[in-house]
Order: structure tokens, then sequence, then C-alpha cells
């Protein structure tokens, strides 16, 4: 396999918002970013992922983007921009942007030309429509709810929006948009940044002729079209494109494409090791483990074995032919802690879960916040939120189908994207020291418990389990190219996986519950020579007597 760097990298995300805010207006900000940078460096992440901070409306939070080659006002500027990358590459941290072209916002000035007439050159960056009998061209709905197309009276056609009607979708077929997005790309790679996350990557190809998409007996969300506009026919074209055009005139950039929907048949072209793609995507599967029948909204409780099980395949399937990334939470998700582990058993559990994610074959993904263990905040009133997606849902959920706003509101705390996205608690003082202003969503009431300023006073904080394990995935390539075999697959309380590198054995020992379990190594492992890698437990008495308490994570080398 070959050896490059961002398989090698940790990657820490930053949602530029609720980050940091320097000037007291309440939105995290670029400056705000620079002032913490030895904070990064401390951790030991290799690169940043950061979300868009480009010229925005925000109907998005700056997925909605009106200037590709600026920066949004509220987070500074493009001086800003460049002191930032600086900072970030004297610490020896990489830079990785976020790259919306999916989608721009409709303040876009394409778009506004786009609109203005049908004949504009630039009419056919975007996907205009005639309607159907005075109603939408086709029955797909936007993953934000409702139809994905909106009248425009001005010309009297229906433009499509997979997400918000403020963010039209840009025409992929149109070449001349192709060859404005590469520009735009370089323009970055110039500047010196290190490489792009790619939005939704999966849905620029749309089948041609739009066909309506199959309807399901029970009501989904961001399900109609989406086997029409999903991992569509000219998608691996366009994505070698980009790389031919693109990625392979600046050296050893990565790239990695956010592929909803995507098959690990699809992963493999698209991160395929020949390089001739991108360098990894972002499977959805994981996400999916609580989604009830009625989709993201509709939660059951999620099984051990349904999630090891997905976790399992796309490492062994992937395994020398194209490169995995690893992640459980990121600005679209809850909480990690609060979803996959126990706010009761906060400390163990999120170190048994950051030993999972820094142990398994692929580049680790870490988002803010998660490193002190910060958890989703039960918000009392849908006043509180301010995410477009949940805002819609409540009309969708509560106004049009009828819910009971106390039944939806239990979904919003447990799996609204606006958990992930309350300012950063940087200390015990007002507003978790994330601003001297009103902060521009809530702070999450924890704050004085859970802070960055405790979490670094205190040697056995999860910060620091972090940081040790940042530290030794560095130090031991097993735990970044060692292949992957999992062992008691039908167990519903434990996750235990060997990996294998070059005569070295590790072993991994999850503990997914709050109650203790028994557990007994096999002859195989009593008879090798073992050395503790890691353990979230001061010492490991009682494993000798096969047991593992609350959330234990324990592993092993071997050689
Ligand atoms: O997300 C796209 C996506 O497929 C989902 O993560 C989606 O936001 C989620 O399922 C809704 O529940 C990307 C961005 O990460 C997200 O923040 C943007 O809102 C979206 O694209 C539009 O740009
Ligand atoms: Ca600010």
């Amino acid at each position: 396999m070959k050896r490059v760097w961002w398989k090698e990298a940790v990657v820490y995300q930053i949602y530029p918002r609720s980050f940091m805010d320097s000037n007291g207006d309440g939105v995290g900000d670029l400056r705000g970013i620079i002032s913490k940078l030895d904070y990064l460096k401390e951790l030991g992440i290799d690169a940043v992922w950061l979300s868009p901070c480009y010229k925005s409306p925000n109907d998005d939070n700056g997925y909605d983007i009106s200037d590709y080659r600026d920066i949004m006002d509220e987070f500074g500027t493009l001086d800003d921009f460049k002191e930032l990358l600086s900072g970030m590459h004297e610490r020896g941290i990489k830079l990785v942007m976020d790259l919306v072209v999916n989608h721009s916002s409709d303040e876009h000035k394409w778009f506004i030309e786009s609109r203005s007439s049908k004949d504009n050159p630039k009419r056919d960056y975007y996907i205009w429509r005639d309607g159907k009998d005075g109603k939408a061209p086709n029955n797909w709905t936007s993953c934000f709810g409702g139809s994905a197309w909106e009248y425009d009276k001005e010309t009297d056609q229906y433009y499509l929006h997979l997400f918000t009607k403020k963010q039209p979708d840009l025409n992929w077929e149109n070449e001349t948009l192709r060859k404005e997005v590469y520009d735009m790309m370089k323009y970055w790679f110039d500047m010196g940044i290190d490489g792009f996350r790619m939005d939704v990557v999966s849905m620029y190809s749309k089948v041609p002729g739009l066909p309506d998409g199959k309807v399901y007996g029970s009501e989904t969300d961001c399900a109609i079209g989406a086997e029409h506009f999903t991992n569509g026919p000219r998608i691996h074209e366009f994505m070698k494109e980009i790389n031919k055009e693109v990625l392979s005139k600046y050296k050893d950039v990565m790239t990695v494409g956010e592929a909803s929907g995507v098959t690990i048949e699809e992963a493999k072209k698209y991160a395929n090791s020949d390089g001739s793609e991108l360098s990894m995507v972002f499977h959805f599967e994981h996400m999916g483990v609580d989604a009830g029948e009625g989709g993201k909204w509709d939660i059951k409780k999620w099984k051990l074995t349904d999630l090891k099980k997905i976790l399992s395949k796309w490492e062994t399937e992937l395994e020398g032919k194209a490169w995995n990334s690893i992640y459980l939470s990121n600005h679209d998700q809850p909480r990690m802690v609060s979803r996959f582990g126990s706010e009761k058993f906060r400390e163990e559990s999120s170190k048994m879960l950051f030993t999972m994610l820094l142990t398994m074959q692929g580049t680790p993904y870490i988002y803010q916040g998660e490193e002190i263990g910060m958890t989703n905040v039960h918000f009392p009133s849908i006043d509180d939120y301010r995410d477009v997606e949940v805002k819609n849902m409540w009309k969708e959920y509560v106004g049009n189908r009828g819910y009971k706003p106390e039944d939806f509101m239990k979904a919003v705390h447990y799996i609204a994207r606006d958990n992930n996205r309350t300012p950063i608690q940087w200390d015990d003082s007002e507003n978790a020291g994330f601003t001297t202003g009103t902060p521009w969503i809530g702070v999450n009431p924890n704050y004085k418990e859970i802070n960055v300023k405790n979490a670094l006073a205190d040697k056995n904080s999860i910060f620091y389990y972090v940081k040790e394990l940042i530290k030794l995935r560095h130090e031991n390539p097993i735990a970044v190219y060692g292949d992957f075999k999992e062992y008691m697959e039908d167990s519903e309380s434990l996750y235990v996986y060997e990996r294998n590198f070059e005569g070295k054995t590790m072993l991994v020992i999850l503990n997914f519950t709050g109650e203790e379990q028994n557990f007994e190594l096999s002859e195989k492992f009593k008879d090798m020579n073992s050395k503790l890698y890691i353990s979230n437990y001061d010492n490991t008495d009682k494993f000798e007597n096969n047991t593992l308490r609350p959330y234990e994570a324990i592993v092993y080398i071997y050689e």
C-alpha cells in the first residue's frame, strides 16, 4: 500500500461560526481560529478541515456561497485567511477547505444572471425546466423537505434545488461551468491550501431527462429522486476530469468527497488506489443505524451489531483497493458521546469511542469539541434552534403532518445538527469564553463543567487521551496500515478486532455498554508477547479477571 501523508493524518474539523469569536459580535471568525492555533498544535492533529468561510448570505451557514473567491464578512478578510493558512503551516498543520459546488447561493452573480432571462449566457449554469401541468417538473424532494423545485415567475420556469431554495443546483452538464469551478479550485491551491472536502459530491451528476423518483411506502426524507441524482451516470467522468484538470497539477493534495448514498462498490471508484479520482470519501451507512423507516427524524434505538457490521464491512472491503475515512460526527450530526456513548459515562465512553476512531484503517476525523467530550444540547423551544433544516422539518412534521411538538422535540434533542453547532466551551466564564457578545446560538449550559480550560488542567482528561492516541498513531504504522479482522461479531456489548502489519498484531477491545462485561482472551493471544498500547482506565487489573468495566477500551500490541 502506498504511504502518503493524508492516510497517516488525523484531521480536525472546524465549524468557524461556533469555534471562537474574536470581535464580540457573537459569531466565530478566522481571527478567533488564529488565536487558538496553539491549542490545535497541542492536540497534535495534522490537518484542519475548515467548513465554508466564503462569502455567503448564510441561509445554510456558509453552505450557500455567493462568492467562491472571497471570505464571508462575518468571518474576516482574505488577509485574515492568508494569516490563518501560514499560521497553520508554521505549526505543521495542513488546511483542507470545503468545496461547495453541487449548488451555489441564489445570491451568486451566476445565478442572478441565470435567472434574468432564458437566453442569458449563464442560463445553463443551473437546472431550469418548464413545469408540468402547472406543477413542478418532477416529484423530487429537497433534502430539507418539500419539493426540490422552485418556480421563478421572471421566466416562468422552475429551478432545481436539492437543498434550500436559496441553494440552486449547479448544472454539471455545462462544460463552461465546470471550467469555472476548476479555475476557482486552482485559485485556492495556488494560495497554498492542501486539499478540499467536497460537499455532496455524489449528487453532481443527474440522470438526463430528470425522471420521477420512486415513491416509497412510508414517508422518507432526502429520498424521492435520490436514485436519479446520487452517483449519477457521469459522476466518475467528472471526478476524473477534476483530477486531471486540477488535482494532478498540485503535489500531494488531498480530497475527501462527502458522498451520501455511496455504496462500497461506488466508493471503490471514487477513492480508488490508482489515484484517478479522489483520495477518499465519507460514506453515510453508519449514520443511518438509528434511522427508522420514516428516515432521519424517525429515531430507533441502534444496535451494536448493526454498527459493527457496517464499519467492519467498509474496513475489509476497501482494504488494498480504496482508502477509507473514519468519523462518528461532524457539523451535520449530533455529538458522538450522546449518540454512540453515554453522557453518564461521558469520560470513559468518549475515550472508548476515540480509541475506535484512531485504531481503524482509514483517515480519522475529529469534530471540534469532541476532544473535550461536549454533549448534545437540549434547548427547550424550537425558537432556540438556528439550523434551516430543523426549522423546515418542524414545519413539515408538526405543521403539515400533525406530529405532537413534544414528540418531534425528542427527535430534535437526539439528532438535530444544532447539537453539534453550539459554541466551543473554552472556559467557565460567561458564554464559555466563546464570545464577549451574544452568541449566535445558545451555549450548552454544561459549560461550567465541560470546557477546554478544565480539560487542559486535568492530565486524565479526554483531551490528553486523544492527544496520546494521535501520538501513538503517528508512531505505529500498524494503526494506519494494518489490515482488519473482527472477532465476536454477534456480541451486542463488545467490539473486538485485530490489525496486522509487518509481523505485528494490534488487538482492540471495546466495551460499548455501561455495564461490566465478561471477556476472555483466546489462547492465541495468551501465548503471545504483549504490550499495552493504550487503555482508558488507570490499570487493567480487572481485565486480568476477565472483566471489562463500563465503556472500557484496551489495546494491546503483540509481536
Ligand atoms: O450535507 C449534505 C448531506 O447529505 C447531509 O449531511 C445533510 O445535510 C443531512 O443529512 C441533513 O440531515 C452537506 C453539508 O455538510 C451540509 O451542512 C449542508 O447543509 C448540505 O451539504 C448542503 O450544502
Ligand atoms: Ca466574530
